[in-house]
């Protein structure tokens, strides 16, 4: 029965199933499920029909040379990440350093409520600490996201602190690595995945705004699977629903507004506002959710 079944799926020309793990120049590379990869080409037609092809797409593929095949099937998506382009995101991890060069919490809030508005994880993986001399403005920091209820990593690609905990962390999926160009997201693949060849930013090219890393490539880490990508700085979102950017600011939820549905930007009876006066509610959170509902929100 089953080899019968098996004859059949072959006959109609049924590919393998694989997972699209690289894209570079726009030629994806393609991993199966036994490991191994062939560089492929779009059919035409899929290309008309489903546009561009993203890493994380699940496809089938009929092999054609040793080493090459093509796509001819692109399943559908759970998701999509525009910046960077990834789809069928699990979760992301939002590297973040305080020094050389020093983040920009501005993004680093952008990314948290993108993650919020496609619905996957956030964890916050900050780098770099071997250089943090300043112990008060790290624990400000981690105190802040770790009281709105985010994981806080504290890591150091140089020392290894942090890895270990990292890397032995239960995940399934594909976790995406997102931050600024010269957070240390690729210095931190390599220090979890030594044997794979990564390139890292050199130190005299910091904070030069050009990107080390070109393109988005999935690595295998155990039971998941871990995306190095380009470091943005345009970051945009279409959001329908502004709510959804509202809810992304988990620590106004026990807020008492005398609207249920206030968006606390001048509302009689906001309870939000004052508390951001008096500090009890982190401003600079307020001040990016003005922001991003100001850009992110479109009606249609
Ligand atoms: N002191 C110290 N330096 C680090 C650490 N991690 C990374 N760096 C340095 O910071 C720079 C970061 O470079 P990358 O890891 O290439 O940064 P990236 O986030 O991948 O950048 P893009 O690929 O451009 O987006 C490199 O020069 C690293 O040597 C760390 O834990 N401690
Ligand atoms: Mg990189
Ligand atoms: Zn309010």
């Amino acid at each position: 029965m089953e080899a019968a079944h098996h004859r059949h799926k072959h006959k109609r020309g049924v590919g393998l199933q694989g997972l699209v793990v690289l894209l570079e120049a726009n030629r994806p590379t393609v991993e199966t499920e036994e490991g191994t990869r062939f560089l492929c080409y779009l059919r035409g037609k899929i290309k008309r029909e489903q546009g561009r092809i993203m890493v994380g797409d699940q496809v089938e593929i009929s092999p054609t040379d040793p080493g090459e095949a093509i796509i001819t099937k692109v399943y559908p998506r759970i998701n999509l990440l525009f910046r960077p382009p990834v789809a069928n995101v699990s979760g992301l991890f939002v590297i973040f350093t305080l020094l050389q060069p020093p983040g920009n919490l501005e993004l680093l809030d952008k990314r948290l409520v993108m993650a919020h508005v496609l619905d996957v994880d956030a964890e916050i993986v900050l780098t770099k600490t071997d250089i943090i001399a300043d112990g008060d403005n790290l624990a400000r920091f981690i105190g802040l996201y770790e009281a709105i209820g985010y994981r806080v990593w504290e890591t150091s690609a140089l020392t290894g602190r942090g890895l270990p905990e990292l890397d032995h962390s239960f995940r399934t999926g594909l976790w995406v690595m997102v931050g600024e160009s010269g957070a240390g997201k690729s210095s931190l693949v390599k220090a979890m995945l030594p044997d794979e060849k990564v390139a890292v930013q050199d130190l005299s090219r910091i904070g030069r705004g050009q990107q080390t890393t070109r393109w988005v490539r999935l690595l295998k880490v155990h039971d998941f699977w871990l995306a190095d990508t380009p470091g943005y700085t345009a970051l945009d979102m279409s959001v329908k629903d502004p709510r959804r950017i509202r809810s992304a600011f988990w620590e106004w939820a026990d807020a008492s507004c005398r609207f249920p549905d206030c968006f606390h930007i001048d509302e009689p009876g906001c309870d939000v506002l004052p508390k951001v006066r008096l500090g009890l509610y982190d401003p600079t959170r307020y001040q990016h959710y003005r922001l991003i509902l100001q850009k992110w929100v479109r009606f249609y």
